[in-house]
């Protein structure tokens, strides 16, 4: 029996197409930029995010931090969410690594920050203060639920940050999915934003890798930073290989998933003990919340799943978070299902 793995859309394994491209894939050593493989997939990845260049980094996490590198000096300070994954569960990288300064604002339900409270967060020129330099934002938005930033939204920020003369960041670890959910290509999600962040390893199968897109300028200071951080890698074209195919092959089918997330959602709603955070998920996450008086906690509901091989990962307390993602198909939700009502059972 195949494990059901509904911890994150990072489990993903590479398709056989994409094991096959690894394996075929010409390279060369990058640092000397000398890999056609990794330059293929920068030239796409810049062109599919609308931006002049793109950098291959190993991780979603090291896109972020490179990010704010590239944008920040030491004392700058970067206007963000609260609930946010640069803010959260980044081990305080930008800070430790960066000496910049995060200044969280409220995060409201929907991923959004208020605006007024983006524009109240910006310090006045003082000796006292430290300098704003840059605003990030999450789309998707992972702590909520996956939540969906439209371009609207995005430019509105976009509109803010030039104003005050800010530059804006764009963590899109999941902005196909946004893109998805909305019908909108992902280069116009990330129209205002002077520099984004996709992952290639999430959503999209790929089994290592992120792409920090942003102008000509940016992007070659952020190769530098990329090496001081020690990203920078050799014949990468082996696993560049797979992000092409991801691009090429994985982001068409994103709408499955939000498919599979809704009816998700729609049969654990059914479930006594159980309430569903959003009852129509908007990509492709669904949060439960166990009632107070449900036989099992989260680490119990785990542990109790995972004598069935249905893995899931607890997200706080009494709080669960599904991901749907390729390998996970109707009949692997159908098997979840049941097995929660199973352990649920009193
Ligand atoms: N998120 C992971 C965990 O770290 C929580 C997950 O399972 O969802 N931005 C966003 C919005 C993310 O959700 C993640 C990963 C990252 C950045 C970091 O990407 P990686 O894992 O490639 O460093």
């Amino acid at each position: 029996m195949d494990v059901v793995d509904l911890r994150s859309d990072t489990v993903t394994a590479p398709t056989p197409e994409m094991r096959a491209a690894m394996a075929a894939a010409e390279v060369g050593d990058d640092v000397y930029g000398d890999d056609p493989t990794v330059n293929r997939l920068e030239s796409l990845a810049a062109e599919t995010m609308g931006k002049q260049a793109a950098l291959f980094v190993p991780s979603g996490t090291m896109g972020n931090l490179a990010a704010v590198l590239t944008h920040c000096q030491r004392g700058d300070e970067v206007i963000l969410g609260d609930q946010c994954h640069t803010f959260n569960y980044e081990a305080g990288g930008v800070a430790a690594l960066g000496g910049v300064h995060p200044r969280p604002v409220h995060t409201m339900p929907d991923g959004r920050l208020p605006l007024e409270a983006i524009e109240e967060a910006v310090r006045p020129d003082n000796v006292h203060f430290p300098t704003t330099r840059l605003v990030c934002l999450e789309n998707t938005h992972n702590r909520c639920g996956g939540a969906v930033l439209d371009e609207a939204y995005t430019d509105a920020v976009g509109a803010i940050a030039r104003r005050h003369g800010l530059r804006l960041h764009l963590d899109g670890a999941r902005i196909f999915n946004a893109a998805a959910a909305l019908g909108v290509p992902a280069r116009r999600l990330a129209a205002a934003a002077d520099s984004v962040t996709f992952c290639l390893s999430k959503a999209l199968c790929a089994p290592v890798g992120s792409m920090l897109c942003g102008d000509e300028d940016f992007i070659r200071r952020a190769r530098r930073i990329r090496k001081q951080l020690g990203g920078g890698m050799r014949q990468a074209g082996v696993i560049a290989a797979a992000g092409i195919v991801a691009l090429e092959t994985m982001v068409d089918r994103l709408g499955e998933d939000h498919r599979r997330a809704r009816e998700l959602a729609r049969a654990l709603s059914e479930v006594p003990g159980i309430l569903v955070e959003d009852a129509v998920p908007p990509s492709n996450m669904v949060y439960i919340r166990l009632a107070p008086d449900a036989r099992l906690d989260e680490t119990g509901l785990q542990v109790a799943l995972a004598r069935e091989k249905i893995q899931i990962g607890p997200f706080g307390p009494r709080r669960i978070r599904f991901v749907l993602h390729y390998w996970i198909d109707d009949d692997g939700i159908r098997r979840a299902v049941g097995a929660i009502r199973t352990a649920l059972a009193p």
